[in-house]
């Protein structure tokens, strides 16, 4: 099961809003054919091992199969796994995630056993899980699943008194938010943070895929010489604003940017439920909130976190007016706090990355 999770992570980037799917054809203890999901509308991972073991003319008939979730039994893009696995004559599977896709859930495990194939389930299961959270999310709720991710010092700063924050963490830190940048469809930024960095939003990793780029932009601030509005013929871009007037809004459609109008929420700020029930339509399936902190605020305020990666540097900046994570108005009292659960921490190079989900009640 660790090799088809291994092959499984093969699609990752080139999926969405598919699940990341691999499989692996056991005979004897021994490998004799691997598979995985390898782009949104391409062969299922069991299909792509079936058909990798034909190329090798290796016969299948009686080897078990190994496969991170739960095989499809519907007609998609691609016909349903379920009978592919029955046809082929392959005596069991062994599974780790079950599919919460409503169209299979539990009956493509019932199909292949009732054509007599020995089915084992949840090996592995929390990996397979984690692989697929975004998928897990957005196939039952349709909206995306939406991560706050930021870096900060151990004195809990993400930019110094001066307002200057490249860099805080290491290489290897900004090396895995290049990853989840390629993992994620979507990356969200504020208006705030435009002007102050002029960032990019773009994957540097080889192969990667960039992310649909999106700033919160109420009152249409983003600055038309920004790298984001530069690049916008190349990198798809999104402005969420409360703005209704074309005028206003021409300059930026013209640079290749798409405006969306948002109706505003209380505090006069682009209303985020809406902003994502509106991308999940679209087939959006998750969003990484890279900042600032008011952004980060509105978010975790209004509910629509699901997880929260903090990457934690062992340096302090100091400095009252060197801005944390999170901002607005915060929480009054220390028992109205936000808490975090299934708390994961690791080291990535020197620093610490924190993970975790919101217990909104
Ligand atoms: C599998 N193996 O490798 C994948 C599965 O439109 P389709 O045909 O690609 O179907 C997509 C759905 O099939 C998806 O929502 C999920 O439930 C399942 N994905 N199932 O047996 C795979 N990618
Ligand atoms: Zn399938």
């Amino acid at each position: 099961m660790s090799v088809a999770l291994r092959h499984a992570t093969l699609g990752m980037g080139k999926v969405s809003p598919n699940p990341m799917v691999g499989a692996v054809l056991v005979r004897d203890g021994r490998i004799i054919a691997t598979g995985h999901h390898d782009h949104f509308g391409g062969w299922h991972a069991e299909r792509s091992a079936l058909e990798a073991a034909k190329a090798q003319g290796v016969p299948v008939q009686g080897t078990t199969m190994y496969v991170t979730l739960e095989p499809c039994c519907h007609q998609g893009k691609q016909p349903p796994c379920t009978q592919a696995l029955i046809d082929s004559g392959i005596s069991r599977v062994v599974v780790g995630s079950s599919d919460p896709n409503p169209l299979v859930a539990g009956k493509g495990i019932r199909l292949l056993r009732e054509a007599g194939i020995t089915v084992e389930q949840g090996v592995l299961r929390d990996e397979c899980n984690a692989l697929n959270e975004i998928f897990m999310h957005y196939i039952v709720n349709r909206t995306p699943f939406v991560l706050l991710k930021y870096a900060m010092t151990m004195d809990g700063r993400i930019a110094t008194a001066a307002g200057r924050s490249r860099w805080i963490t290491g290489e290897e830190s900004r090396r895995r938010v290049h990853e989840d940048r390629n993992r994620y469809s979507s990356i969200m930024v504020g208006v705030g943070t435009v002007i102050a960095d002029d960032p990019m939003l773009t994957c540097r990793i080889e192969n990667g895929h960039n992310p649909l780029r999106i700033v919160c932009d109420s009152r249409l601030r983003t600055p038309l010489d920004s790298a984001l509005v530069q690049s916008a013929h190349d990198v798809p871009t999104v402005i969420a604003t409360c703005v209704h007037d074309d005028d206003q809004a021409r300059p930026y459609r013209d640079a290749g940017c798409e405006v969306l109008t948002i109706a505003a929420d209380d505090d006069g700020h682009v209303g985020l439920p809406a902003l994502i029930r509106k991308l999940g339509e679209r087939g959006i399936d998750s969003v990484m909130i890279e900042g600032g902190s008011a952004l980060a605020w509105s978010a975790l305020h209004s509910g629509i976190v699901d997880k929260i990666n903090a990457y934690i540097a062992p340096k302090l900046f100091g400095g009252a007016a060197a801005p944390s994570p999170i901002g607005g108005e915060g929480v009054q009292d220390p028992a109205d706090c936000y808490r975090i659960t299934d708390r994961r921490i690791q080291t990535i190079g020197d620093d610490i990355l924190l993970e975790g989900g919101i217990a909104y009640v």
